[in-house]
């Protein structure tokens, strides 16, 4: 779209249209005739549901007892009584294939969705879907000596399923490990809760891209507190659901922008912080849509203590989701009487507050409302009272039992880190493309390619010719773009421009918008939408265009991308592979490696190539797998070809194996493990040892950092009796001193020196010009060899690389 100067400096005014604020008129014959008195009954109990289940949580964190039922729960329970009506009026309209995503205070969105779910599926449904959820344990708890419908064992096992998986019990929703910040039940629509603050803010997002790019049914839902506006994947999430290119540049057809809705649970508090007066500045939440939108993203306040108000807008808002005119902000308002946790002393609230709120509970005004119209009676609202507690009451009894409820051995967690799943594709249907792979110009072009990088004197052939590590990853792109009917890559200037680093380019005339697409500048939402993308069932490539943007990404890629598979019991898979570019020449901000966080964390597989054919073989790894993946790649390596696999880079698909680090050069008196470009001088400095003093050297590159097989490292060891580790990561916390670590152990009996690393300087990363002096260069190699390792025969170091002056560096920090 071109930008015309005369239009854009043209003197005007913005005009922002009106926002809605508690614009609900109760109307009682028209609520009757939209729901029906049952469904009106339904929303009373199921609001008294929740009250009951969160008391009873309540008085077990804060007695250790409900009802006569002991029990010490030690993990978290943040509360939601008060909130019952916006939960429960938020779901009553939703259909199962609309999913809400949450926050930490969600047992009641959980609860009230799953009852939502309940009541619009058959008994047969229901049945199949209970049966087959964790092999039916969790139905066989509570449908033993069951005596109801189907329908009521089913609520039960809505209960059950949450509370025991609250008390981290093998049969809760996630095997117990979610817990009460995590759980949620996919069949029923109700999607990873989840502990960081405003955490599902972009989450959803992908999830919402799912739905649209894949055409499925429904909405998603992003239920987020109050003072989650403070937070920046929710801001991120937003600008991402609002991009403009869904309406102007996407195909009409796909049907227009994610349909996400942010709807904010405004209690008025953080924990303790005040967000009206105190902690924002938005007045009303509701006035933050006319940022981000012309439409003020359908922004309105509705008030959460009358369900149908919020039931109503939700069914407005719904619409205009699926119509495509996302995204929409809902700022529901409720209260939560109970505390922040059980602990909370409410020291920043008045009791004047807490009563008044009381006061108006809306659960009660509900039972009032319904019996003034004649729809409830006292004694029903009685029964119905005498129910959810005898029904909440064996809900208890069940989950704390040990024997019917046992916990998880610790070892289970182990096989569900990751899912170790094989998929060509994740849906089984012809993937959109806009050619046939053989005319794709780039592919073309590639094709009069020397696939191998040297000529016949050993010398790397002009750039021109030469088939490099960046096509070697387009062609790993491309081909599971053919296949994957589901795969999406999206990120900073991946389209038109061809990717950063131009390893996209070709792809743009290959692929329709919506399979790949430039972002917002918005490292959090690009990967935490790849986050709620994978879990839906989507396969996603995410691109970071400089390793050190990591940062901004790291709530997503630590608690995230890590976690979701193993939180959920292996019942969610990730296929999503995070590209990472890893820089150099441009300073202390684009040049860092950053693989040791990455490694540090449970969870994510991590591989950093350092050859084309590799680049190729294990990004075809990557993304035929169900697995999280962080793929650094290297911005000193974008344009090398091949010069270790002799064929050159195929050019079919290969993978190369999980977990394998790869000799590069053999050798007897010396390893040397490399992690990505370090590789290059190593090498060098292999050739320089074994030249001038005689010594053989085998150079090994690790290739993979998680999972990593040592067997390989240590027969190498078992030779050679010394090792020597490089990577450009800083040296202090570089994932080559796990490496020597783990060495020194497991080939302890073979090593005649303790493993010496060496990495970049503990410094800033500086200038391009002054590079030699911080990334690792062939003499330090050479010298710390001679220094800690062996010395050389007649050898003076050029450079200080002893034990002394690693303390000396220590002691000064740098
Ligand atoms: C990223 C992050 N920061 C801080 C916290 C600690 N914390 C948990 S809940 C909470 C308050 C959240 O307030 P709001 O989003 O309004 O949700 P509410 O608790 O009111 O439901 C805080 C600060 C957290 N869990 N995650
Ligand atoms: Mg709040």
């Amino acid at each position: 779209m071109p930008i015309d100067p005369v239009k854009v400096r043209k003197s005007s005014v913005i005009k922002i249209s009106d926002i809605p604020v508690n614009q609900y008129k109760s109307d009682f014959k028209k609520e009757q005739k939209t729901y029906g008195d049952e469904k009106l009954k339904q929303v009373y109990r199921h609001m008294l549901f929740i009250r009951e289940f969160e008391t009873a949580l309540n008085s077990i964190k804060t007695k250790n007892v409900y009802e006569g039922i002991e029990y010490n729960h030690k993990g978290p329970a943040h509360l939601s009584i008060g909130q019952e009506a916006a939960a429960v009026g938020q779901c009553l309209n939703l259909t199962v294939e609309d999913h809400i995503f949450g926050s930490h205070r969600s047992h009641g969105e959980i609860l009230a969705k799953c009852f939502s779910a309940v009541d619009k599926l058959d008994d047969e449904k229901l049945m199949s879907i209970m049966k087959n959820f964790l092999d039916g344990e969790t139905l066989a708890v509570v449908e033993k000596d069951h005596k109801g419908d189907v329908r009521d064992l089913a609520m039960r096992f809505v209960l059950y399923g949450t509370m025991a998986e609250i008390f981290a019990k093998r049969t809760g929703f996630n095997r117990g490990l979610g817990g009460s910040m995590h759980t949620f039940f996919t069949p029923f629509g109700s999607m990873p809760n989840n502990a960081i603050v405003g955490g599902s803010g972009d989450v959803s997002v992908g999830a919402a891209l799912f739905k649209r790019v894949n055409r499925k049914p429904g909405i998603v839902i992003a239920n987020i507190g109050d003072a989650s506006m403070g937070c920046g994947p929710v801001w991120e999430g937003m600008m991402f659901a609002a991009m403009d290119q869904y309406r102007t540049l996407w195909d009409k057809e796909i049907g227009g922008a994610p349909p996400v809705m942010f709807n904010f649970f405004n209690n008025f508090y953080g924990m303790g912080g005040q967000t009206y007066g105190e902690t924002m500045g938005y007045d009303i939440l509701a006035r933050v849509g006319a940022g981000v939108n012309p439409e003020n993203m359908h922004s309105e306040r509705v008030d959460g203590y009358n369900p149908l108000a919020v039931a109503e807008a939700v069914s407005r808002k719904k619409e205009i989701l699926l119509e495509g005119r996302g995204p929409v902000l809902m700022d529901t308002i409720t209260y939560r009487i109970s505390g922040h946790s059980p602990s909370d002393a409410s020291s920043y609230r008045t009791k004047e507050e807490i009563d008044s709120w009381t006061e108006s509970d809306a659960i009660i005004s509900f039972g009032e409302y319904l019996k003034k119209n004649g729809v409830l009676s006292d004694s029903d609202i009685e029964s119905m009272k005498n129910e959810v507690v005898e029904t909440t009451k064996e809900t208890v009894i069940l989950a704390v039992d040990m024997e019917r409820s046992p916990r998880v051995k610790g070892q289970f967690i182990e096989t569900v880190m990751f899912s170790n799943e094989k998929r060509e594709k994740m849906e089984d249907r012809e993937p959109e493309v806009l050619m046939p792979l053989a005319e794709n110009p780039r592919v073309q072009q590639l094709s009069k390619r020397s696939r191998y990088g040297l000529d016949e004197n050993g010398k790397a052939l002009s750039a021109a010719k030469t088939f490099a590590y960046r096509d070697a990853l387009f062609e790993a792109m491309i081909h599971r773009f053919y296949i994957d009917p589901t795969m999406v890559a999206y990120g900073e200037e991946n389209r038109d421009w061809g990717g950063a680093f131009a390893v996209y380019r070709g792809l743009t005339e290959a692929l329709p918008y919506h399979r790949l697409f430039n972002s917002p500048i918005s490292e959090g939402a690009i990967v935490g939408s790849g986050v709620g993308y994978a879990l839906s069932g989507g396969r996603a490539v995410v691109e970071l265009m400089y390793c050190d943007f990591m940062g901004r990404a790291g709530d997503e890629i630590f608690n995230q991308v890590s976690k979701w598979q193993s939180m959920s019991a292996g019942i969610l898979k990730m296929p999503l592979t995070v590209r990472v570019s890893v820089g150099a020449k441009y300073g202390a901000q684009h040049s860092q490696d950053w693989s040791a966080m990455v490694a540090h964390i449970p969870g994510l597989k991590a591989m950093y190539p350092a050859t084309p054919y590799d680049a190729k073989g294990m990004l075809n790894l990557a993304l035929a797998g169900t697995d999280p993946v962080i793929f650094f790649e290297s911005q000193k390596l974008y344009g090398i070809g091949e010069e270790f696999v002799k064929e050159g880079v195929p050019e079919g698909y290969y993978e190369v194996p999980e977990g394998e680090p790869v000799v590069r050069r053999s050798g007897t008196d010396l390893t040397i493990i490399t992690l990505g470009p370090a590789l290059y001088p190593a090498l060098e400095a292999a050739r320089e040892l074994e030249s001038r003093f005689g010594l053989s050297v085998e150079n090994i590159d690790l290739r993979f950092i998680n999972p990593l097989n040592y067997e390989p490292l240590g027969e190498s060891l078992k030779k050679t009796g010394k090792v020597l580790l490089v990577s450009d990561s800083v040296e202090r916390g570089s994932f080559m001193h796990n490496v020597a670590s783990n060495l020194s152990q497991f080939a302890f009996d073979y090593l005649d020196a303790p493993p010496a690393v060496v990495g970049s300087r503990n410094w800033i990363s500086p200038a391009a010009e002054m590079e030699e002096d911080f990334f690792p260069q062939v003499e330090w190699i050479i010298d710390t060899v001679h220094e800690r390792i062996l010395p050389l025969p007649g050898y003076s170091a050029v450079t200080v690389q002893t034990n002394g002056e690693l303390l000396r560096r220590s002691r000064l920090g740098v």
